[in-house]
């Protein structure tokens, strides 16, 4: 039988981490907004997005072939998430596929349309989906 002091136990370190992680989450998140937002105005703008996943894309083709295969994206995209931004089925995403899927996830992450992806957006599904590609 669980005793009343191990069910306070358990309550409070489950209150302290329910605390804590939102609080770790947001200050990643902040630092993720701060080496993208390259014209400093607080937010993600699609140039700003691009720019970080043209750089990503340079990083993620080891085979310097100039496009990026699923070994290469593995991590940052599913099978069917590759299928559906290889419209050719050649099985490589080229620079304007990859930039092309940046900006489907961009405009997904901005339900408001005003053109620059605040924190809250950022950290929205759409969001974190997007970052997946721009780091
Ligand atoms: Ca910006
Ligand atoms: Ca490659
Ligand atoms: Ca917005």
């Amino acid at each position: 039988m669980i005793s009343r002091r191990s069910v306070l136990q358990t309550f409070t370190v489950a209150t302290l981490c329910g605390t804590a992680s939102p609080v770790l989450a947001a200050s990643r998140l902040t630092d993720a907004v701060r080496m993208l937002d390259t014209d400093n105005d607080g937010t993600l703008d699609l140039a700003e997005a691009k720019k970080a996943a043209s750089a990503v894309f340079a990083r993620l083709d080891r085979d310097h072939d100039g496009t990026l295969d699923k070994r290469e994206l593995r991590g940052r995209l599913s099978e069917r998430e590759f299928d559906a931004a290889d419209p050719d089925h050649d099985g490589t995403l080229t620079m304007e596929e990859y930039l092309g899927l940046v900006e489907q996830r961009f405009n997904a992450a901005n339900p408001d349309k005003d053109g620059t992806l605040d924190a809250k957006e950022l950290n929205s599904r759409a969001g974190r989906a997007l970052l997946r590609l721009l780091k």
